[in-house]
């Protein structure tokens, strides 16, 4: 059996299995966390365009100098709702109780299911911007992150395929995003599709920055636009957190030996590079049976 690297053990809270950084801590504190009117919480499922869509509501509620806000690190811009400081070891306070204290306008990420989220931010106080992606690439860049981040487990594609596929219902794609997309007309949430972010990032940046109340002239949905291209977020280590020096000595050591980037290669229709011809049979089964009776859909070619 091949030996394995020392990966922090994931845990379980509420039926759902997290891994560090997230914080048990931290958990605990979301349900009766004090939402603010003015609060914005970025949210998707892991690998499915949360550092993308951080970047824009970050950019567009900024106001103005979008290049020199970019260049702020994106866990300080948007911090993880249920994580604990990355580089602050292990008795750093989550990052939830240095949230409590932050001056408004608070924006944060979380990766949470909608029930798992604030009972303030489920009632509609704040606002949520949710990103989705279809899940053959998602499960595909889930892989290469695994391969890349020193925290993960580095499971092969075979293995990280079928514990996709087999996720408890509280981890689960198939649960999960249908949950948000049940409150897509909800006026306290946006459902965008990282697929038609691709094919429109500027129209995001106004929809973003509409649903946000703000108001951006053309040049400045220009440059915040520019600033949130794959190129741009991809040079950016404000934002590529793999090219950040202190993560990739912390996290990304593995990542840099292989070669792989956090802004990996930003595709729709990668998993054609990856899924053989049984494994996307099962895998669009599996997915027909799971998705009958929604009506959310996604296009997985660009
Ligand atoms: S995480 O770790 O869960 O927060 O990851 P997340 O940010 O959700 O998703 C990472 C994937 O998003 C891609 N990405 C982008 N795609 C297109 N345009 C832009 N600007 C962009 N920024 C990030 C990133 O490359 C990851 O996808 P893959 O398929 O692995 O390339």
């Amino acid at each position: 059996m091949a030996v394995k690297p020392n990966v922090p053990s994931p845990f379980c809270f509420q039926g759902a299995w997290f891994f560090p950084p997230v914080s048990p801590r931290g958990l605990e504190q979301v349900e009766s966390f004090e939402v603010r009117d003015d609060d914005v919480f970025v949210s998707a499922f892991p690998k499915s365009g949360t550092t993308w869509t951080q970047q824009i509501v970050s950019l567009v509620t900024s106001g103005s100098n979008f290049s020199e806000v970019s260049k702020i690190d994106m866990n300080k811009r948007v911090p993880w709702l249920e994580s604990a400081d990355l580089l602050g070891g292990p008795d750093a306070p989550p990052i939830i109780s240095v949230l409590k204290d932050s001056p408004s306008p608070r924006l944060m990420k979380t990766h949470l299911s909608y029930g798992m989220l604030p009972k303030q931010a489920r009632e509609g106080k704040g606002k949520i911007v949710y990103c989705a992606r279809n899940p053959k690439d998602v499960v595909v860049s889930v892989h290469n992150m695994a391969q890349m981040n020193d925290l993960l487990d580095p499971l092969s594609w075979e293995e990280g395929l079928e514990k996709f596929l087999s996720a408890p219902p509280a981890n689960s794609w198939w649960n999960v995003i249908p949950e948000y997309w049940r409150h897509k007309d909800d006026d306290y949430l946006l459902f965008i599709k990282y697929e038609d972010m691709k094919k429109d990032l500027r129209g995001h940046v106004v929809k973003i920055a509409e649903f946000l109340g703000r108001t951006l002239t053309a040049e400045q949905v220009d440059e915040v636009t520019a600033n949130c291209t794959f190129t741009a977020m991809k040079e950016n280590p404000a934002t590529n957190v793999s090219r950040n020096p202190i993560m990739q000595e912390k996290v990304f050591k593995r990542g840099r030996e292989r070669g792989i980037e956090f802004v990996r290669k930003g595709k729709v229709g990668d998993w054609r590079n990856w899924f053989s011809p049984q494994q996307l049979e099962k895998f669009e089964a599996f997915h027909r049976e799971k998705m009958a009776g929604t009506d959310l859909t996604f296009e997985d070619e660009e």
